[in-house]
């Protein structure tokens, strides 16, 4: 069962990671931000409801579209905003950017920009911690694209095989890129793949945050009992392009404008204030301190320097 104080700490990463996110769509339109940026508006509730579920010392692997993991895993706001803006004060002195923000302290081990990539990363770090011995959970999160390459299946193989303590997060939008997924798989349900690796797969409505929360709670419970990986499927809605920017001449008008129907803050919203557990008060008051949080974030990352031409080989792997 859920306490009052953890459905408010859910809404509340559900309508930070979407106000952030349509921010960053905002800025990054204006020309403020560098590179390339993919937003997961429509998604919040599978990264709220499974990283709420985790501890400071449990780790997650994010995505391309891993702003909402990386945030309601508790990453500085700061900080975040000063690395997507390319600055010195950023997680990775800004040479990062969106898709590659990591911080150790906040357990996040970042995203590449191969698509599957950091699942084996993933099944690695998970065998450190069982190796070592330290009670510590690895979530990997990828999308339903990346189920079908082979890192896939080799790190689910991996990660049951020696009942790593891993929970792999399918978090699936129906589309990979251009792609809907009944083009590219004949399966509907990504998490019947887990069976045949020797592994739970579970399938849940993921615009639903409480039904996420409670599968991820038995998952990530699943890996500190040692009793192996999971593989969680969240069947979501993403609302923008693949990029911010798509023309998404591949979905027409009426698509786009139906994915809303499912917004996952709106429904659970509607429950706490069925249940009596927020007013609309309360909900004034949480976008309110919430916007303060963002415009401070753009304050700081607004004057955070670029970092010198001299330490552009720094800290960078060759
Ligand atoms: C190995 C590899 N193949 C192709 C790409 C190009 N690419 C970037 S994102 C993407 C779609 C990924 O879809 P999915 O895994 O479902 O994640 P989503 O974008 O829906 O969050 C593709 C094909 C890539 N970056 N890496």
């Amino acid at each position: 069962m859920v306490n009052k104080e953890e459905l408010l700490r859910l809404l509340y990463l559900m309508v930070k990671v979407r106000r952030v996110e349509e921010c960053l769509v905002d800025i990054f339109s204006q020309g403020k931000i560098p590179g390339f940026i993919h937003v997961g508006i429509g998604q919040e509730a599978v990264s709220a409801g499974v990283c709420s579920c985790l501890r400071e010392r449990d780790v997650v692997f994010t995505t391309h579209r891993g702003h909402g993991q990386a945030l309601a895993k508790g990453i500085d706001l700061n900080r975040f905003m000063a690395e997507i803006y390319g600055r010195r004060d950023g997680f990775c002195k800004g040479k990062a950017g969106s898709m590659h923000i990591a911080s150790r302290e906040a357990g996040v081990a970042g995203s590449n920009g191969i698509v599957g990539g950091g699942l084996p990363i993933a099944v690695g770090n998970a065998f450190a911690a069982q190796y070592r011995n330290e009670d510590r959970v690895t979530v990997c999160f990828f999308g339903d694209g990346a189920s079908n390459e082979g890192t896939f299946h080799e790190s689910l193989n991996l990660a049951a095989l020696w009942n790593l303590p891993v929970v792999f997060c399918c978090e699936n939008n129906g589309w990979a890129q251009f792609t809907p997924q009944k083009v590219y798989m004949k399966l509907q349900n990504i998490s019947k793949r887990a069976e045949s690796y020797g592994m739970i797969g579970v399938t849940v409505d993921g615009d639903d945050v409480l039904m996420v929360r409670e599968e991820a709670e038995k998952a990530v419970e699943r890996a500190i009992r040692g009793m192996g990986p999971t593989l969680l499927e969240c069947k979501t809605h993403r609302w923008l392009g693949h990029y911010v920017g798509d023309p998404q001449k591949y979905r027409t008008t009426e698509e786009v404008e139906e994915v809303r129907k499912f917004d996952p803050i709106i429904r659970f919203q509607k429950y706490l204030l069925e249940n009596k557990h927020v007013d609309r008060q309360y909900l004034d008051g949480l976008e309110a301190g919430i916007k303060m949080e963002i415009e401070e974030a753009l304050a700081f990352a607004e004057n955070s320097p670029i970092a010198p031409a001299e330490e552009l080989f720094t800290d960078v792997y060759a």
